[in-house]
């Protein structure tokens, strides 16, 4: 069995503990000496630094939710001066209230080992071709699992999203062994190289995906047409990106590297911490990021914790699939879409606030369409003039969300009205 920090990642439950306390404790002063809006946060609760003494004590801690970090964009949460920071990357959203996270070089560095963890538990060495899919810029995924790569010693392909002949000839002249992307591209991938009936060139051995919700029955299908062993990962931007938590070869959920990330169940209603074993929101508390130090920060995703015995011999406790989310954000082809996103592009161009968004799943590719009623003015006009109302609205939506929708315009009064909250989106998609 290979492990990348193996002292971490084997720890005993004792060591773990002490460890995390000790963090924690100076994690919660850095926070409250650094961060206004946490530190008036904390004194709201009447919580002090000297209160936290160890990871027992969280619940006195204030939560942080996305949109904390967004009344205070861009700076509010940078904990250290900005001549100590080398990089952001930032979450999709509404312009101009978007997440920035921020990282040092110690945060960039602590990033990527927690990635090469996860290369090496799908079986990565040096000997390997690491084959990153992901997008790579202000999105987490491509520059993560590049660094990843870059501490095991992999030789990295920094391929990004699109052009799929390109993927699938690199893949096949460089000999790559591990593929790094969202689930539904690499389904997409298997498909075109059957298509193109390169099977026999491809050497692939795993694959490490994640970004979005994907089923076990998914899953069994990329391994058996790309003949890999799939590997789920998690992340969020707020969070550092991938690496928060990764699969090993039980595949039976992700273990989450806690030395950097203390992971706690909630009620989403309540707010209360619950046992070991709950299905509830997991909840994150950066224990040694320094430029961007998230403390108890609500990340509405479902899952259920649990420390039973891992046959890899790993001790980090693992977080299942996310189950759902307690919000309204879609992932669509591993972007994050909000609803409200596209009601202000729709308003902004003079649409009326009437719009269905449909989501669906061909071959385990997103479909994504947006359908938005006329006004009575724009109806009566010319077919011509009303396909160039779609392009520009297509455009504005491309260029709010990173990704394209379907859009169609349709007559006035022909999406249903609800009686009670109005159904805004359709998602078909059995995951
Ligand atoms: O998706 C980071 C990432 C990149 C993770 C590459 C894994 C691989 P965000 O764009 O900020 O960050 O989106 C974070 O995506 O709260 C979950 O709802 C969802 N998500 C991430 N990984 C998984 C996964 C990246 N393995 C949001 N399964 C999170 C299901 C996932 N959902």
């Amino acid at each position: 069995m290979a492990y990348y920090q193996e002292g971490m990642e084997r720890a005993s439950r004792d060591e773990m503990v002490a460890l995390q306390n000790g963090r924690l404790a100076g994690q919660v002063r850095h926070v409250y000496e650094n961060i206004a809006p946490y530190r008036e946060k904390m004194k709201e609760k009447g919580v002090e630094p000297g209160d936290i003494k160890s990871i027992g004590d969280l619940g006195k801690l204030p939560f942080l939710t996305k949109d904390d970090l967004r009344d205070a964009y861009p700076y509010g949460y940078l904990a250290v001066p900005l001549s100590d920071c080398v990089r952001i990357q930032s979450t999709s959203g509404t312009t101009g209230k978007r997440v920035v996270a921020f990282y040092t070089q110690a945060d960039v560095d602590l990033w990527d080992e927690c990635c090469a963890r996860a290369i090496v538990a799908a079986g990565g060495t040096n000997e390997d071709v690491v084959h990153v899919s992901y997008g790579y810029g202000l999105f987490t995924g491509g520059p993560g699992l590049n660094g990843g790569s870059h501490k095991v010693g992999s030789l990295t392909l920094p391929m990004s999203s699109g052009n799929t002949e390109r993927q699938i000839q690199f893949m096949a002249d460089l000999g790559s062994t591990i593929l790094c992307c969202t689930p539904s591209y690499a389904a997409f991938l298997a498909e075109a190289i059957h298509e193109e009936g390169k099977i026999g060139d491809i050497k692939l051995k795993a694959g490490i995906f994640g970004a979005e919700a994907w089923s076990e029955e998914m899953r069994r299908d990329i391994e058996k047409n790309l003949r890999i062993k799939a590997y789920d990962i998690y992340g969020l931007t707020e969070t550092s990106g991938p690496g928060v938590s990764f699969e090993c070869a039980e595949q039976t959920g992700m273990h989450v590297n806690e030395d950097h990330f203390f992971a706690e169940i909630i009620d989403p209603d309540t707010l209360e911490t619950l046992p070991e074993g709950s299905k509830g929101e997991i909840v994150f508390t950066s224990l040694t990021k320094r430029a961007f130090p998230l403390l108890r920060y609500r990340t509405r995703d479902i899952c259920v914790l649990s420390r039973k015995e891992c046959s890899c011999g790993r001790t980090l406790v693992k977080m299942s699939k996310p189950m759902g989310r307690t919000d309204d954000m879609l992932i669509i082809r591993g972007v994050n879409v909000f609803p409200s996103q596209i009601e202000t592009v729709l308003l902004g161009q003079g649409y009326p606030a009437n719009y269905l968004i449909v989501v669906g799943r061909v071959n385990y590719t997103d479909t994504f369409e947006v359908q938005v009623e006329m006004t009575e003015e724009m109806f009566s006009d010319e077919v011509r003039f009303i396909e160039k109302k779609e392009a520009e609205l297509l455009a504005a939506l491309r260029s709010m969300l990173g990704i394209s929708p379907n859009v169609k315009l349709v007559a006035p009064r022909t999406i249903a009205r609800s009686e009670g909250k109005a159904v805004r989106v359709i998602d078909k998609r059995k995951i």
